[in-house]
C-alpha cells in the first residue's frame, strides 16, 4: 500500500468504533466479509441528509423533496461511475447483493429460462447465487450445473470452462472473490468465453466491489450485483447494475408506487429501468450514505486497498502456514484479503469464542457455502477477513491468540 503504517493510523482514525475495548482487548475486527465498519464519513453524510434534507424522492414538487431526488439520483450517477457502468440508467437500488441475485432471477429469468435450460454455476457459490436459481429451476424446468473448485487450494479449472459452456446453457453466474476460500476468480475471462456463445452473465461482486477497482465493461458482464454494507456504506442498500438492452428487456420484479408511468384499474404502464424495478419508497438515505463510502473509497485509492488487502492476506496465510495442526483453505498465492482455517480438535465455533474473549472478532460456521463446504468434507471453517484498517500487528496478536488456543485445547 503506498500509505505507510502512519498513514493507516489515520484511516483507523476514521472509525471511531474501531477504538474500543472488548472483554478487556483492544478490539481487533476481522469479519470484515460479513460487514465492514463506517467511516464517520458516511455517518456524517447520514446525519447531514435526515438533519436538513429528508424527504420522499419523485413525488414532490417541494424544495425538500427536490433536494433528496436530486441527492439520490446524484447517488446512482456516482454509482455507474464507480464501476464504468455505461450510463447511471444501467443502476438499479436494491437492498443488497442477494436481492439483486432475486430480481434478476424473477424478472429476466422469469422471461428467458425455460424448460431444458442450463444455470450454470460454480461450487464455490454464495447460498445467495445458489437458491435463487433453485427456485427458477423449480418453477421453470431448467437444470442447474456447477463448475468444480479443485480442492482445499479452491481454485476453478478454467480449461473445464469451453466444455461446461454447453449449447443449453443460458446464464452464467459466478462470485468474483469467494467469501470462504478467498480466491480471486479471472470473471473478465469467463465473460469473455460466456459471451462468445451468446450465454449471458452474472457476477456477484459482494467481496470485491470494496476491495478492487471494477469495471463492468472491462469484465464485459451481463450482469453485477453488489452491498453496501460490505463496502463502508450503510446495511440495506445494494446495486444491480444490468445492461442496458437487458433492462429494457425484463419485466417488473415488484409492483407498486415509483414504478408506474400510468396505472388503471386493470393496467398497468410502467417506468423506463431502473425506476422501473424500484417499486414503493426506496433506501433513500441507504444510496446517500453509499454515495460517500464510493467518495471514501475512491479517495484512499482501490488500488491502495487491493493492495493491502493481498499484502495482510499473504501475510496471514504464510504466519498460518507456518503453524502446526491447522488446516488452511483457499489458494497458496494470489489471495484475497481473507483466511479460512480449521485447527485440529477444535471446533471453529470454539476457536471464535475464545478469540471474541480476547477482542477478536472472527467468523466460524458454513459461511452460507453448505454444498461448498460438503465438497471439502467440513460443516465449518474459522475465517478471518481483513480490510484496509487492519495491519500485521493484529494479525501477529491473532496468530499468538491461535497457538493460545491450541495450547488450551492440547490441539
Ligand atoms: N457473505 C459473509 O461471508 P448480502 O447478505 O445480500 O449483503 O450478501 C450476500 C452475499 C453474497 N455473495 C457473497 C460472495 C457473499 O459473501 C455474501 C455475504 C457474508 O460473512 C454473510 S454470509
Amino acid at each position: 500500500m503506498q500509505h505507510t503504517a502512519q498513514s493507516i493510523k489515520g484511516i483507523a482514525g476514521d472509525f471511531p468504533i474501531l477504538d474500543q475495548k472488548v472483554n478487556g482487548h483492544p478490539l481487533i475486527y476481522f469479519d470484515n466479509a460479513a460487514t465492514t465498519q463506517k467511516p464517520g464519513q458516511v455517518v456524517e453524510a447520514l446525519r447531514r441528509y435526515y438533519e436538513h434534507d429528508n424527504a420522499n424522492v419523485h413525488r414532490g414538487i417541494h424544495e425538500l423533496s427536490n433536494r433528496a431526488t436530486r441527492a439520490f439520483e446524484n447517488a446512482r450517477t456516482r454509482a455507474a461511475a464507480f464501476i464504468n457502468a455505461r450510463s447511471a440508467e444501467e443502476i438499479v437500488f436494491t437492498r443488497g447483493t442477494t436481492e439483486g441475485i432475486n430480481l434478476v432471477a424473477n424478472s429476466w429469468g422469469a422471461k428467458f429460462i425455460k424448460a431444458g435450460d442450463k444455470i450454470l454455476l460454480t461450487e464455490m457459490e454464495h447460498h445467495s447465487n445458489i437458491v435463487p436459481w433453485q427456485l427458477l429451476a423449480q418453477r421453470t424446468g431448467a437444470q442447474l450445473a456447477f463448475l468444480p473448485v479443485n480442492g482445499d487450494r479452491g481454485l476453478l479449472d478454467l480449461t473445464r470452462l469451453s466444455d461446461s459452456l454447453t449449447p443449453d446453457v443460458k446464464l452464467l453466474a459466478m462470485t468474483h472473490i469467494s467469501n470462504t476460500l478467498g480466491t480471486i476468480n479471472p470473471v473478465a475471462d469467463f465473460c469473455e468465453h460466456a459471451r462468445k456463445r451468446g450465454i449471458v452473465t452474472l457476477i456477484d461482486a459482494a467481496q470485491s466491489a470494496g476491495h478492487r477497482p471494477l469495471d463492468v465493461q472491462e469484465i464485459g458482464c451481463d450482469f453485477l450485483v453488489f452491498s453496501g454494507h460490505k463496502m463502508c456504506g450503510p446495511t440495506g442498500i445494494g446495486v444491480l447494475y444490468g445492461r442496458g438492452e437487458l433492462l429494457e428487456q425484463m419485466p417488473p420484479y415488484q409492483g407498486g408506487g415509483e414504478m408506474i408511468l400510468s396505472c388503471d384499474f386493470y393496467e398497468t404502464t410502467y417506468k423506463k429501468p431502473p425506476h422501473k424495478f424500484e417499486a414503493g419508497t426506496p433506501d433513500i438515505s441507504g444510496a446517500i450514505g453509499l454515495q460517500a463510502a464510493m467518495n471514501y473509497l475512491d479517495e484512499i485509492g482501490r488500488n491502495n486497498i487491493a493492495h493491502h488487502d493481498q499484502e495482510l492476506g499473504a501475510y496471514a496465510f504464510e504466519k498460518l502456514s507456518s503453524m502446526k495442526g491447522i488446516r488452511l483453505f483457499g489458494p497458496t498465492i494470489g489471495r484475497a484479503g481473507l483466511v479460512s482455517f480449521l485447527l485440529n480438535g477444535v471446533h471453529a465455533h470454539d476457536v471464535v469464542t475464545v478469540a471474541d474473549q480476547r477482542g477478536i472478532a472472527l467468523r466460524g460456521g458454513h459461511h452460507c457455502n453448505q454444498p461448498l463446504m460438503r465438497k471439502l468434507g467440513v460443516e465449518s471453517t474459522a475465517r478471518a477477513s481483513f480490510y484496509f484498517y487492519n495491519t500485521t500487528a493484529e494479525i501477529d496478536r491473532f496468530v499468538e491468540v491461535l497457538r493460545e488456543i491450541q495450547k488450551f485445547f492440547g490441539a
